[in-house]
């Protein structure tokens, strides 16, 4: 077995390839870059070692930093993980002759599966189906039109060094071909420095089916059945699934052999992945899956596979590369059960899926319900110069539907604060017909888009209990007794009856009264609503509405709580009703801070006049300074923060008094 293994990557794959490497004794060594000074890869390594600044190209993606720190190290191989120089021939080459193990495979067989049409000529030689088309070197426009023509329109022109999408385009008939073609050179020109394109014949109905090979250097490969990655988003996978549902026996059974195949003609050693496109139009069928790329490394799905076979492909990995023979031979391989896999990102679905950045303040993970592999723990931030995926949330069930109901639960159990996730949206598409009736398909996401990014309006329930935490009426009576303030009848005097919120930038007024022990009637935006509270015995809050009680959490801040109930989360402001009651979010009588950094400087004190354009504060966040200035002429009425003081992304730091005029309060959104 390796003694020591230098692990090139950070985040989740980092994490999980560490954990194995515990398991079975081997020593450990992380990289880290300057963002990644004390994240959890970085503490889980039994040593690491600085590789650069923040940016990949000059941490992550130096190779000859990482192949002297390994050397440095006395470690005796290195594992890659996923992307970075993960797939990268040279990297491959290099680790290998600087007398160290690469954990994949050879130089050569990265390098043969690198450029879609040498791969694909290399696959039809094997005896490997591939997509009808034409993926020769010969690229003249009338000759590709030609070649067109005898595939039969619609085709898709590809870029041979494409990926993600790019370079791709969907061609309907010959007259449009001509423009299609320069347009998809263009692009892959300037994206890959490559302008070579294949054509293919286009597949209108495709579901993105993988089979999962490995090899070792002893001739021998196996396949560990299929993952279905058919729920993508603009070529991102967002739910993994295995097996594949609707897979007909005889089908499993020519894909696994195909992708034993593919592997074999290149002496593939190591985990790998024969990615396959089935057209679905009529169910799946033995003969309609073609070969469309191997990726040469571990894939961020991996779990699912194990999830169902029971093996650990990192161990297999290290097993492997270090000369033992594969643990097991395909008779001795079978799926059990079913598994899904779904990302959590660090992400805004509501405004176009835009990532996320900043800390994470709270961050709760399902881990009694799923295996959950994530590389950030609570206090975390999420930088923008890596892959903002917070997590896999992994589960596992005798049978499809156990597996999804069991997703389901798992993400509505998913609380994070102080950066937006995909949780909600990744839950609604666990509950979308089609895919729970098991009909994945590389459009569902897209054609339903609107459902699952909605924002769903609060209760008037959930924004009464959030003015009520607001208020700090439920606020601990003692340190130890976190939801005293529940039980008992709290005096008046000691909260205050009257809260603004601030829901996502809309005023809603709430006044609220004790009616009991644990009941309240409140007024929320002149509404009268009525309900009690009792603490449930996993730390969440039942909130008790005409008769029926739902389990909900608070998680709250300085002056924000978040609500999570029902597999959805709002978030609520507290607008203080001294500073004044007009102090619209446009009309710039708050000033808060842009991102979360520390409060360099404060140039301000109560009463004080200010005017336009003045510096008020400066904050200094990711080495940057940002200075804040007043937005109108005014008079400073409350400053909520003090210079030194570290405060998180919205955080308000000091409010204008208001300039003149009525108190207006903005309508809730519905529906
Ligand atoms: C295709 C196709 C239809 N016909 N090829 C997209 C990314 C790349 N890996 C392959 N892709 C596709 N190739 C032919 N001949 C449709 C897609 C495709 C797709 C494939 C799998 C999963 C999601 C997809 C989303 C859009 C397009």
């Amino acid at each position: 077995m390796l003694r020591k293994v230098l692990i090139a990557n950070r985040g989740e794959i980092a994490c999980r390839i560490i954990r194995t490497c515990h398991r079975l004794g081997v020593a450990t060594v992380a990289v880290y870059s300057d963002a990644d000074r004390d994240a959890l890869h970085v503490s889980l390594a039994g040593e690491a070692v600085h590789v650069g600044p923040s940016p990949a190209a000059e941490s992550y993606l130096r190779g000859d930093a990482i192949i002297d720190a390994a050397l440095r190290a006395g470690a005796d191989a290195i594992h890659p993980g996923y992307g970075f120089l993960s797939e990268n021939p040279d990297f491959a080459w290099a680790v290998t002759s600087a007398g160290l193990r690469f954990i994949g495979p050879s130089s050569d067989a990265i390098r043969a599966m690198g450029l879609k049409d040498a791969a694909k000529a290399l696959m039809e030689k094997a005896g490997v189906p591939v997509v009808p088309g034409y993926h020769g070197a010969e690229q003249d426009p009338d000759f590709l039109l030609d070649e067109a023509e005898r595939i039969g329109f619609p085709v898709l022109i590809k870029a041979r060094a494409g990926g993600g999408g790019k370079g791709m385009r969907r061609v309907e008939n010959a007259e449009a071909f001509r423009e299609a073609l320069a347009s998809a050179q263009r692009e892959a020109s300037a994206a890959f420095g490559d302008a070579s394109c294949l054509i293919e014949k286009y597949i209108a109905h495709p579901r993105h089916i993988e089979i999962q090979v490995f090899g070792d250097d002893h001739g021998n490969v196996v396949h560990l059945f299929e993952r279905d990655c058919s729920l993508q988003r603009r070529h991102q996978k967002v739910i993994e699934e295995a097996p594949a549902p609707g897979m007909p026996e005889d089908m499993r059974r020519a894909m696994g052999e195909a992708a034993v195949k593919a592997a074999m003609a290149i002496s593939y050693s190591g985990a790998g992945t024969i990615e396959f496109i089935a057209d679905a139009s009529e169910g799946l069928k033995p003969d309609r899956f073609w070969f469309m790329e191997m990726n040469t490394r571990l894939q961020v799905e991996h779990p699912v596979t194990e999830a169902i076979t029971g093996v650990d492909l990192v161990e297999w990995q290290l097993r492997v590369a270090s000369g033992e023979p594969l643990p097991r031979l395909q008779d001795e391989l079978f799926i059990s059960g079913w598994a899904f896999e779904a990302r959590l990102y660090a992400e805004d679905a509501e405004r176009g899926f835009l990532p996320a950045t900043g800390q994470l303040v709270h961050l709760d993970l399902p881990e009694e319900l799923a295996r959950v592999d994530s590389g950030v723990r609570a206090g975390d931030r999420i930088s923008p110069f890596y892959d903002p995926m917070i997590a896999k949330i992994i589960t596992r069930g005798p049978d499809r539907q156990t597996a999804l109901s069991l997703l389901s639960s798992a993400l509505s159990e998913v609380r994070a604060t102080g950066v937006t996730t995909n949780a909600t949206f990744l839950r609604r598409l666990t509950m979308q017909t089609d895919f729970v009736e098991g009909k994945p398909d590389t459009g569902l996401i897209d054609r339903h888009l609107s459902e699952l990014t909605f924002h769903r309006a609060p209760s008037r329930e959930a924004m009464a209990l959030a003015a009520l935490e607001l208020s700090g009426t439920l606020q601990p009576k003692t340190a130890n007794d976190p939801w005293g303030g529940l039980s008992g009848f709290r005096l008046w005097s000691q909260a205050s009856d009257f809260v603004e919120l601030d829901d996502r930038g809309h005023h809603v007024p709430v006044s609220f009264a004790s009616t009991g022990e644990g009941a309240y009637a409140a007024t929320v935006d002149g509404k009268r609503v009525d309900f009690s509270l009792s603490r449930s015995g996993d730390g969440a809050c039942l909130l008790e509405v005409e008769g029926s009680k739902r389990r909900v959490h608070l998680v709250s801040g300085q002056r924000d709580v978040t609500i999570f109930g029902d597999g959805e989360n709002w978030h609520f402001g507290l607008l203080d009703p001294l500073a004044g009651e007009d102090e619209a979010a446009d009309g710039g009588d708050r000033i808060v801070a842009p991102m979360p950094g520390l409060v360099k400087l404060l140039r301000a004190v109560p009463g004080a006049a200010v005017a336009k354009g003045e510096t008020l504060a400066i904050m200094e966040a990711m080495k940057m300074e940002l200075t804040l200035a007043a937005p109108r002429d005014g008079t400073i009425a409350e400053v909520l923060v003090a210079q030194g003081e570290q405060v998180v992304e919205g955080a308000m730091l000091l409010t204008l008094e208001p300039e003149d005029g009525e108190p207006e309060y903005g309508e809730p959104e519905d529906g």
